[in-house]
């Protein structure tokens, strides 16, 4: 499917730095090392609802990464999914009496307008999960042919022993694992599997579903991290740089994509870093479709509010921590950027090479985008304070800004 179109990324003077960035699998930072071509993937939404402020804080950060990899001056290859047929769609679909395909389309126009407004730069490839079934369907078979997988009942399942680095992504234990692959889409309750955790890659048709030609896995549908491992394996191969997506995708969801493709293809590992967003609430409970908690970016848009505001609200957090959206969070952001808009409008300014260096290095330090705030913070503050008459800086800040921060001044 299309993705939506790219803001243009100002090229800055100098070069960026490498990117130093958390890896789940090893619980620290480690210093990515991407090729001339930098290759992402970030697992995208649902489409059964808008895209609610939680979404739009992960995909932030990978816009972040992103921007951080273009300022080195490589070349990014970025894919995204789109999981336009999955449960939750089509509980959804049938409990409003909605055409499960109309509301998937329909969310996911949704999501490209708000990805255009927040000026999150589009992947390369944006890939439907319906679209990707003629490539999961061999997967699929070529796992059950080499012994990775088994039939329960004209499902198949993955057996998460036939991957030696299984649990490495987490790091959590069986227990752990057990509770939530529950909560997460698993049916570690399901009598007959060969393990409680072992999640399903082909699920048989159902009595009014949608269902799509198997093959020698008949009539059914994928199950959720086939899709992933499909998609990233065609598009990006083996030994990427970034898997990334919300924290709550570490365990079952990354964790079972690493193991689907290293069991597929004997190599290790999926990817080379597995890089997690904190959670973003609403009154004390993660932001979810199916609690329904939700701030729509949207409706945000639709109530008057600048994009630029709401971009420089996520970038007011640090990817990795868990914060919840209030509307103080929102009017800082507002405040900000009307501060900023000031600063850079002025016919001159502060020199600004050092404050380049400055977002440059708190970006390329696990992506601390309010220490890069801190620091455009404290170069408006200087404006006329101190003086300073660079001709050059406010247009230096401007493009700094739009640049690496995605906000456009
Ligand atoms: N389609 C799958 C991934 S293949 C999925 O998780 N879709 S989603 O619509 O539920 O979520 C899309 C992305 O937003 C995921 O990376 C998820 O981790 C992230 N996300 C969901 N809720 C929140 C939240 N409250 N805060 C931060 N990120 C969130
Ligand atoms: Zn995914």
């Amino acid at each position: 499917m299309h993705a939506w179109p790219a803001s243009e990324v100002p090229a800055l003077p100098g070069k960026g730095r490498d990117l130093r960035i958390h890896d789940t699998a090893t619980g620290g930072l480690v210093t990515l090392d991407p090729g001339p071509v930098a290759r992402i993937y970030v697992c995208g939404i649902t489409p059964y609802d808008a895209t609610h402020m939680g979404h739009a804080a992960t995909y932030n950060a990978f816009d972040l990464v992103q921007r951080v990899w273009l300022d080195t001056k490589r070349q990014v290859h970025y894919v995204q999914n789109v999981t336009d047929v999955d449960d939750p769609l089509l509980e959804r679909a049938n409990r409003d009496g909605k055409d499960w395909v109309e509301l998937a389309e329909g969310e996911t126009a949704l999501f490209r307008e708000d990805m255009t407004a927040l000026r999150l730069l589009p992947p390369k490839h944006y890939i439907g999960a319906v679209e990707a079934i003629p490539g999961i369907v061999p997967l699929v078979e070529r796992l059950r042919d080499m012994g990775a997988a088994y039939e329960l009942e004209g499902d198949i399942y993955f057996s998460v022993e036939s991957d030696a680095h299984f649990g490495e992504v987490s790091g959590l234990d069986s227990a752990a694992m057990k509770l939530l692959s529950a909560e997460r889409g698993g049916d570690p309750e399901r009598v007959g599997k060969k393990n409680p955790l072992d999640p399903m890659l082909w699920m048989a048709a159902r009595d009014g579903e949608p269902s799509w030609d198997g093959g020698s896995l008949g009539r059914g549908r994928p199950g959720w991290h086939i899709e992933c491992v499909a998609i990233a394996l065609d598009h990006l191969g083996m030994g990427f740089d970034v898997q990334g997506g919300g924290s709550d995708l570490a365990f079952p969801h990354h964790e079972m994509g690493a193991s689907h493709a290293q069991a597929l293809t004997g190599e290790y590992p999926f990817a080379k870093a597995y890089v997690h967003a904190g959670m973003v609430g609403l009154d004390g409970a993660k932001m979810s479709k199916s609690k329904g908690n939700l701030v729509f970016v949207s409706q945000l848009r639709r109530d008057g509010v600048d994009p630029a505001a709401i971009r420089l609200a996520l970038l007011a957090h640090h990817y990795r921590a868990d914060w919840e959206w209030t509307d103080a969070v929102l009017a800082e952001a507002v405040e900000r950027l009307g501060r900023w808009r000031a600063a850079v409008s002025r016919p001159d300014g502060p020199s600004a090479e050092a404050l380049v260096e400055e977002i440059r290095e708190a970006l390329a330090n696990d992506l601390d985008a309010p220490a890069a705030l801190a620091a455009v913070d404290r170069w408006a503050a200087r404006q006329g304070a101190d003086g300073g008459a660079d001709e050059g800086a406010p247009g230096v800040v401007s493009r700094a800004v739009d640049a690496l921060l995605g906000v456009a001044l």
